[in-house]
């Protein structure tokens, strides 16, 4: 009897436990529906910053084509992107490209 007690009490438990984490859930995608917006937003200025800075490994302020590989989406429009075709990508390139 006791044994029975034990494991319908760990079964409610177990349970419970599920509900919760399924209203958890539901509640949090909810949320999330509610708030995502149609199209991904473009990111900020911080954003796009600190990705270039990322980017940039040798830090001399412009994305040359090989530290643009690191940016699969980048790379594949890297001539688009240098709309100066200097060969490297400035911040300000970058930036716009970025926010297209
Ligand atoms: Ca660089
Ligand atoms: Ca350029």
């Amino acid at each position: 009897m006791t044994l029975k007690r034990k494991t319908l009490s760990a079964n409610f438990e177990a349970r419970s436990v599920l509900l919760i984490a399924g209203w958890t859930l539901g509640a949090a995608s909810a949320a999330l529906a509610q708030n995502m917006p149609a199209r991904p937003a473009a990111p900020s200025d911080a954003e796009i910053s600190a990705i270039f800075k990322q980017t940039d490994k040798n830090g001399d302020g412009k994305l040359s084509r090989e530290e643009a590989a690191a940016l699969p989406s980048v790379a594949a429009n890297f001539e688009k992107v240098d709309a100066n075709a200097d060969g490297s990508l400035s911040a300000e390139e970058f930036s716009k490209a970025m926010k297209m």
